[in-house]
């Protein structure tokens, strides 16, 4: 007798972007077959818990045929591409939606594997094909994941300099000039070991939109060959790029390009996190940013999120749009199917974000437990514990309202990208977590440890005291995490608060 093994699927959906046709498909499988609803992911697309041994081709065949995937959504190549959901500027975000999916499409590993193992695809042996050629990996593939993010300023919501490879979309009166490129970006670290740590991206040269491609390649392709291959702990390429340097690395690609990067383009990050409510397009064309906790879709009591986007879905003429803080946009609505829209969102408790904190508005938590096997604390399951108790301090300070970012994380592997969190909780141990603060409010610096290893009672102590000199003694629109470097209750960042420029 086998154990009933459960596994978790991860869906590619470059840029987040869905039809409701496939919402629904997507929907059905996961009632069908998954313990837990869909779980919207901190890289704008789908996962899916508990997932049986025995449903597993029946569910991925589900998958191909919403035509979505999940190839290369997990493993060491480049990943699911993220990019700014923007619905303001929704020209804008056509075009960068554009090279997002060129990206994608262009690092999709090379093999017929996935078909022959879960759609039934013929056997290359059998068909007396030639084997799989990779010409971008290679037959060792990369040393260790790489993740892509197309930022379009003024929004930092995908975090970009978190990314390996992120690229600042440069906009003048509609058109796309090219990409500020930013490389080396990454989250994880280890408890107690100083040579892994999280970094922001170093800011290398600009470059127009028709040589991205080949210039992102490029990148990936140095990764590959110089990537540490015996340590995986640091594999990532901003391991790479540390201990080879920053110059290295950008001559190594420009000689490979055969010509130089271009200076830097201006650009002016104003905020990360999303924004939540109806947005006008300048096409007239109406957006709904709808927060959702933690990303998870699972009805429970009045909230029925699940069946809600299910209802929606039905009625939707546009798109929807998955974002890197685990929420989502109903897209491309026209004006008289608004009512219609709010109704159901009202119906089925979707409509939070109208009430919303300051806080509970930027927060975004990591899976944990009980599914990530790598948790050591708490994260998606405690935010709904933490954030009244958060909400009651800010009110008793006259906070209610003030965005402050939070983020959680069952772990230092920092899927909720937690290190540019204004306040973070890295878990250590079942209630247990270290807290940090005082990011800043548009992904360009990193916070830092403030309390190590400390259980709840404290961190609520220690926050209540800040909250309140931060309502005594904050400057106009002065973010939380700014306000603690002013004051040096956190001492300036020597390293890493802004990106390197060459
Ligand atoms: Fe992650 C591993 C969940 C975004 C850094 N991540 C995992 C695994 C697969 C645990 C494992 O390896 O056994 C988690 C599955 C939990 C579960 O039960 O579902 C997991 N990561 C997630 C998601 C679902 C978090 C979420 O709550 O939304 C995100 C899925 C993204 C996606 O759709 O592709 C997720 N993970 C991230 C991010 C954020 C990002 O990419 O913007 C990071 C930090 C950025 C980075 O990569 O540096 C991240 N995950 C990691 C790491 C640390 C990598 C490192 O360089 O050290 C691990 C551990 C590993 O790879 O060994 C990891
Ligand atoms: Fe799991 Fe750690 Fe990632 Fe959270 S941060 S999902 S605990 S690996």
């Amino acid at each position: 007798l086998e154990p009933a093994y459960g596994f978790m699927i991860r869906a590619r959906l470059p840029g987040g972007v869905i039809k409701p046709a496939q919402w629904l498909a997507l929907d059905r499988i996961a009632t069908e077959f998954a313990t837990r609803g869909l779980r919207i992911t901190t890289r704008q697309t789908f996962q899916w818990h508990g997932v049986q041994k025995r449903n597993l081709k029946k569910f991925m065949q589900g998958i191909h045929d919403a035509m979505a995937t999940t190839l290369a959504a997990c493993g060491d190549v480049n990943r699911q591409v993220v990019s700014s959901v923007n619905p303001l500027l929704s020209s804008q975000h056509a075009i960068v939606q554009e090279w997002t999916e060129k990206l994608s499409a262009h690092f999709l590993p090379r093999t017929r594997a996935y078909a022959e193992i879960w759609l039934d695809g013929k056997k290359v042996e059998d068909v007396g094909g030639e084997p799989d050629e990779e010409p971008i990996y290679g037959s060792t593939y990369l040393p260790r994941k790489f993740k892509i993010g197309i930022a379009i300023p003024p929004v930092n919501d995908i975090d970009v300099f978190a990314q390996d490879l992120g690229l600042i979309a440069i906009i003048e009166d509609g058109r796309l000039l090219g990409f500020n490129i930013a490389a080396g970006g990454g989250m994880g670290a280890t408890h107690g070991d100083s040579t892994t740590y999280p970094r922001l991206g170093s800011l290398i040269g600009f470059i127009e939109p028709e040589r991205i491609v080949e210039v992102a390649e490029t990148i990936v392709k140095v990764q590959r060959d110089f990537g540490n291959r015996s340590e995986r702990q640091h594999a990532r390429l901003k391991y790479t790029i540390d201990s080879r340097g920053v110059q290295w690395f950008k001559d190594e690609v420009q000689s490979r390009l055969g010509y130089e990067l271009q200076p830097l383009r201006p650009y002016r990050f104003e905020h990360n996190g999303d924004r939540y409510g109806w947005i006008e397009g300048e096409d007239g064309r109406w957006h709904l940013g709808l927060a959702i906790e933690a990303g998870r879709l699972l009805d429970n009591g009045d909230y029925r999120p699940q069946t809600g986007m299910r209802e929606l879905a039905k009625i939707h003429k546009g798109e929807f749009r998955l974002t890197c803080n685990q929420s989502l946009v109903i897209a491309d609505v026209a004006a008289e199917d608004r009512a219609r829209i709010d109704e159901l969102a009202a119906q089925y408790g979707l409509d939070d974000y109208l009430r919303d904190s300051g806080i509970r508005r930027h927060a975004i938590a990591c899976v944990a437990l009980p599914t990530c096997g790598l948790a050591m604390a708490e994260s998606e399951r405690y935010l709904p514990v933490l954030l009244p108790k958060l909400e009651a301090s800010l009110e008793r300070h006259g906070l209610r309202d003030a965005p402050i970012l939070l983020r959680l994380s069952g772990c230092p592997n920092g899927c909720s990208r937690p290190y540019l969190g204004e306040i973070t909780l890295v878990g250590r141990a079942v209630g247990r977590y270290d807290l940090r603060l005082a990011a800043d409010f548009i992904g360009q610096r990193l916070n830092t440890l403030y309390r190590e290893n400390v259980a709840e009672p404290e961190i609520l102590s220690c926050l209540d005291e800040l909250f309140a000199a931060y309502a005594a003694g904050r400057q106009p629109d002065e973010k939380f995490g700014d306000f603690l470097i002013r004051t040096e209750v956190i001492p300036p960042p020597t390293q890493n608060l802004v990106p390197i420029v060459l």
